[in-house]
């Protein structure tokens, strides 16, 4: 919904909305786990996540928490089970060895806690106290759901096995050619949001800010582009690399994108268990922050800054306003953005034209997620709204900011100000990133 129309939609538009963002995305978190039998569901595909089962519970003891008991002063129905899916008292690789609730139980489970919160959704007045101003908590809980189906998504990406995840081929490139590069106007513009209704707290307030004029990717960087520098010995000269990106590619004997292979006639990987041979107009994807910043280097670029990314995905130079999406205000469509999982792959650089940006900038919703090179902070201003755990503890000089969205993105979880990050040494995230350079003297747009 735009900041406008949510703020005249009455109490039962709001309802409305936020039980149809609740339905859609439950439908996405059974059909993720009604793909694969129990044994799977319970099982560790990697250290690096937890069991399915894990996640589908987590969902339910979080809308428990914060709908059932928060916002409907509701008794609690699984207190016993609220430290086994408290997500900082056990680490991913340790939940296996939990006392979890099986397959049946956690089904259950979700169903019991859904029908008490729709329960709520109903009686709860939308208004008089923060949580439930435009139906935020909701909102909040939506969110967080289809937060997990993608990371169950990247769960399926790990597992090993025969596909069991369909989906049909993402439109193919359809913007003619377009120029490498678009340079965006230096000068102030407004990033973050004051106004978004279900936005999260690292993405408030609304603030002004200062950038220089820069020469941004018009699309994320092609995995044809990125086996250039693979073929050219990019890995194995150090000249590319920072010093702990150098470091991490050595001890973890790093020579390509995860579940990338070299065959005989060139570079295949495995996708939802298919293996296939490389597409080299699809945005590259499985790439850790020092491995897009060592190609960044190697192309004689830089990272661009979330600022950056911000303002090219943002910025309108016609009105000065920053956009809710690079196409404008409305909700992303079909049209617009490679989202929800939609399709199981990015696009191919140039299907999307109709959700290019003012600046002329593609694909910055949807596809891969992409690094920036800013460590996350709170914005001036930042206070932690409703807990300090969605991302106040994870403020630090340790995360990366990553921004836009991948294929396993839904609608509800992103836009222009959304804030994805993790550790710079992370794979298993449909992260890839585009490039960006300084603007010369004379090019000050
Ligand atoms: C914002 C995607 C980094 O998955 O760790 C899920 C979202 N927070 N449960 C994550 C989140 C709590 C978070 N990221
Ligand atoms: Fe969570």
């Amino acid at each position: 919904m735009t900041t406008t129309e949510s703020n005249e939609l009455g109490a039962e538009q709001l309802r409305a909305r936020a039980a149809e963002a609740l339905t859609r995305a439950r439908a996405r978190s059974i059909a993720l786990t009604d793909a694969v039998d129990d044994e799977d569901l319970i099982k560790q595909h990697s250290k690096l996540m937890s069991p399915l089962v894990w996640d589908l519970a987590h969902i339910g003891s979080q809308e428990e928490l914060w709908l059932v008991r928060d916002v409907g002063g509701r008794e609690p129905l699984r207190p016993d089970i609220d430290d086994i899916y408290d997500a900082f008292q056990h680490a991913r690789a340790d939940r296996p060895a939990l006392p979890l609730l099986g397959p049946a139980e956690a089904r259950s489970y979700v169903r019991e806690v859904r029908e008490k919160a729709f329960d709520v959704l109903e009686r709860v007045p939308l208004q008089g106290r923060r949580l439930t101003e435009r139906a935020f908590a909701f909102g909040m809980v939506t969110q967080h759901e289809q937060q997990h189906d993608e990371t169950m998504l990247a769960t399926h990406q790990l597992r090993q096995g025969d596909p069991v995840l369909h989906a049909p081929e993402p439109p193919p490139a359809r913007s003619g050619a377009l120029p490498a590069e678009v340079l965006v106007p230096g000068g102030a513009f407004t990033m973050g949001t004051s106004a978004e209704p279900w936005a999260l707290d690292n993405e408030r307030p609304a603030h002004e800010l200062a950038v220089d004029a820069f020469w941004m990717d018009t699309t994320p960087v092609t995995s044809g582009a990125y086996a250039e520098f693979l073929d050219g010995g990019g890995y194995d000269d150090e000249a590319w690399w920072s010093p702990e990106g150098w470091a991490y590619r050595t001890r973890n004997g790093i020579t390509a994108p995860r579940f990338w292979k070299r065959e005989q006639d060139g570079w295949w990987r495995t996708r939802f268990g298919v293996y296939e041979r490389i597409t080299a107009d699809e945005p590259v994807v499985h790439v850790s922050y020092f491995e897009a910043e060592a190609y960044a280097a190697w192309a004689g670029r830089r990272l661009p800054t979330e600022a950056e990314w911000e303002k090219s995905a943002r910025f309108d130079p016609a009105t000065g306003r920053s956009r809710r999406f690079p196409w404008g205000d409305e909700e992303p469509g079909a049209e617009h953005a490679n989202l929800g999982q939609r399709h199981l792959r990015p696009a191919p650089a140039g299907a999307y034209p109709a959700g290019a940006s003012p600046t002329g900038v593609h694909q910055l919703i949807g596809d891969v997620w992409e690094w920036t090179s800013t460590d996350l902070y709170g914005y001036p201003g930042f206070a932690p709204f409703p807990y300090r755990e969605y991302s106040e503890v994870f403020f630090g000089p340790e995360y990366k900011v990553l921004r836009g969205g991948s294929f396993g993105t839904d609608s509800a979880a992103i836009r222009g100000t959304f804030r994805n990050w993790d550790y710079p040494i992370r794979r298993q995230i449909f992260a890839g990133f585009r490039t960006a350079r300084d603007a010369g003297p004379g090019e000050v747009g």
